[in-house]
């Protein structure tokens, strides 16, 4: 009997897939992979089942011989371990990565003879409709809240872009790069201060009020399924700060950083440059107390940002810090340098973590940019903040164009620079 495999990326079953299968039967016994969680989420199809669950409900479809759960997004190891005579994939191939995957399975499969079967999708408006409910489904309140905790727990190491509109939401949440070995995409969203601030003109001084910066995040919302990580300032007034917290929650977001400032905040980029004043450690630490008690959900998180070394106050202040912040109940704490050199972010990332092998920590390599996640993994940074770059990439680009047509006259010079208009008018899905 003639060996077929399929692999499952989903959380639910419709008739699409028992088509599937129902191929599959007529050309041997049918063996069914379900991509494990840390897969699914690099295709962007982010489980609301564990893995467990997705077996058990593959596993009461009739006729399969077996369920196995495949580990990679990539073929070459399944097919090296039950090298199936067919594959049978529905012909759907249009998500951004998926036609890398297709070449992936055809590259293996010719190593042996082993044939890839491609089965007409199966279009119906009850198929569509169950299709988008399970996308939209990530970007409710509850299931995205919850989504970074839970992506903590499955990747080494998270990655945030900096997001300030819809469509910058849009890019994080679809952008895609797809090799051989690999897809890979960002994990969560990070709405800075510098960049909302930027973004309507006005400086980075807690002087865009928080009506204001939830209209970003709403506007990021709703065009996204990915989880929000909030740049909460100074948090400031605690009276105040216990009412952010209930209204992020509510809306969703699954964390706010607060950084242990006082008085008129500015931008840490700064450094000494101008005047800044930390926090004393009880007031920050009560401010953090009362968020915790306040918030209402379970998987909110409250980080707290350590300035000790943009103010240079040394490594031995920042720990103590970082310390006293957890034991106040800080779900993950975020260190912060200007420096170009990563040493002391480092150094301070392997003295915590000799002491604390849990709480999470966040960092920003904007100045310490030479960096690789996976360097900031290894000293058990857990989320690594991307914080202003989409923003710094657009200002050069806008006002190059505008120089241009004022320069010119015309926009005809500047124009082989710019996306083109086919392509403005359809960047955007009608539902
Ligand atoms: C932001 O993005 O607003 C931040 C990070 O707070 S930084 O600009 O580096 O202070
Ligand atoms: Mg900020």
């Amino acid at each position: 009997m003639k060996k077929v495999y399929t692999c499952f990326c989903t959380d639910i079953i419709h008739e699409g897939h028992l088509h599937i299968i129902e191929e599959a039967k007529k050309l041997g016994s049918v063996v069914v992979g379900i991509l494990d969680d840390s897969q699914m989420i690099k295709y962007n199809r982010f489980p609301t089942k564990t893995t467990e669950e997705r077996v058990k409900m593959v596993s009461e479809i009739q006729g399969i011989d077996e369920v196995i759960v495949q580990n990679e997004i990539m073929y070459d190891e399944v097919i090296k371990e039950i090298r199936p005579d067919y594959i049978v994939h529905g012909n759907n191939w249009t998500d951004p990565g998926m036609e890398v995957i297709r070449e992936n399975i055809i590259s293996n499969l010719k190593k042996y003879n082993g044939e890839l079967v491609e089965i007409p999708y199966t279009h119906n408006e009850e198929i569509q409709k169950r299709d988008r409910q399970m996308i939209e489904k990530l970007s409710m309140p509850e299931f995205r809240r919850g989504r970074l905790k839970k992506v903590m727990g499955l990747l080494p190491i998270i990655k945030a872009i900096e997001v300030h509109s819809g469509l910058t939401g849009l890019i994080a949440e679809k952008t895609i790069v797809a090799d051989q070995e690999k897809i890979d995409q960002f994990d969560a969203m990070w709405i800075s201060s510098l960049c909302d601030s930027t973004e309507k003109g006005k400086p980075d001084i807690e002087l865009v009020d928080m009506t204001s910066r939830f209209r970003t995040i709403d506007d990021v919302m709703e065009v996204t399924t990915k989880p929000i990580i909030f740049d909460g300032d100074t948090g400031g007034l605690t009276e105040h700060f216990v009412y952010t917290v209930r209204s992020l929650e509510r809306m969703g977001v699954s964390a706010i950083i607060i950084e242990d400032k006082t008085g008129l905040k500015k931008n840490s980029l700064f450094g000494t440059e101008v005047q800044q004043t930390q926090e004393s450690i009880e007031n920050f630490c009560e401010k953090i107390a009362a968020g915790k008690r306040t918030q209402l959900s379970d998987d909110f998180m409250i980080i707290a940002r350590i300035e000790s070394l943009i103010l240079e106050k040394g490594m031995e202040d920042a720990l103590n810090r970082a310390f006293a912040y957890r034991d106040a109940g800080a779900d993950g704490i975020m260190i912060h340098s200007r420096k170009k050199d990563p040493e002391e972010i480092l150094q301070f990332c392997d003295k915590f973590r000799d002491v604390d092998s849990k709480t999470p920590i966040v960092v920003v390599p904007s100045s310490f940019n030479t960096i690789t996640e996976e360097e900031l993994a290894e000293h058990g940074v857990n989320i690594c903040i991307y914080a202003n770059q989409m923003l710094r990439a657009a200002f050069p680009a806008m006002e190059n164009t505008a120089k241009s047509i004022l320069t010119h006259h015309r926009a005809y010079e500047i124009d082989d620079e710019l996306m083109s208009i086919k392509d403005i008018i359809t960047l955007i899905d009608e539902i």
